[in-house]
């Protein structure tokens, strides 16, 4: 079974510290990636290392730097906490292998996302965990632009042929107005009205985001909270599970 995993940002770091890995959560999220016994892809969002220094910076998805300094602070905040997660899953014994997509994907000027996947596929037939990252990416036009966490999962989950795509959150799903859980998303209308915008520094779109670029995927995907990790990881579909068109 191949799974693609996206830890949130916000579950790994102290979202309001700059640069602070919250170590007991990614603990807790290292020893659920340790005891799986899939072929794992993981990807790791920005919290409080790529976030705040994008804001700083004024970059997003959409709006690119041309100050290299810029480039160096985000991807270099990026890179210590990619080495984080890293480390904490090498000393569980998990083959975890750092990519950085900066070095190797880029943007259209359109937007578009062309993020070469061979050397992943050929880790994951190795049996390495590959571990990669929101990141800044290449941007015609724009200079360098944020390149998040959901788009790699989108982009990856395909690449791989993965059976299970899971996004690990601060939220237990996507809530509706009475806080309760939406079981299942098909379309990004549905939920629209609850979803509202991103919050102030998250620039990759927050949840709305999040659920727009799942919808994309072939395979159904699981959103849930940190406490559901170990269960989705044993095969659950706990939290909101979105069902891109075109599937049952
Ligand atoms: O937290 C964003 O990744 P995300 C990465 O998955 C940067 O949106 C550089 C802000």
């Amino acid at each position: 079974m191949t799974v693609v995993l996206k830890l949130g940002g916000s579950v790994i770091t102290e979202k309001g510290e700059p640069e602070t890995v919250d170590d007991d959560a990614l603990a807790a999220a290292a020893d659920a990636v340790a005891a799986s016994d899939d072929d794992l892809v993981v990807v790791h969002g920005g919290g409080s290392f790529g976030h705040h220094h994008a804001a700083q910076f004024g970059v997003s998805t959409t709006d690119g730097t041309h100050d290299v300094a810029g480039v160096r602070a985000i991807h270099g905040a990026m890179k210590r906490l990619n080495g984080a997660v890293v480390a904490a899953l090498t000393d569980r014994g998990v083959p975890a292998v750092p990519v950085h997509p900066l070095s190797a994907a880029s943007r259209d000027a359109d937007g578009s996302l062309d993020l070469p996947t061979d050397q992943v596929r050929t880790l994951l037939a190795e049996e390495f965990v590959p571990v990669l990252h929101g990141d800044l990416v290449a941007h015609r036009g724009e200079g360098a632009s944020v390149l998040s966490g959901d788009e790699l999962v989108v982009a990856l989950a395909p690449a791989v042929d993965a059976d299970r795509v899971g996004v690990c959150s601060t939220v237990p799903g996507v809530l509706d107005d009475d806080g309760a859980v939406v079981d299942r998303i098909d379309s990004f209308g549905e939920v629209a009205s609850v979803l509202g915008g991103s919050d102030a520094t998250d620039v990759s779109g927050g949840m709305a985001g999040k659920i727009r670029a799942l919808l994309a995927l072939d395979s159904p995907a699981s959103v849930f909270g940190p406490d559901a990790l170990d269960g989705f990881l044993a095969g659950a579909t706990p939290g909101t599970t979105v069902v891109g068109e075109g599937h049952e």
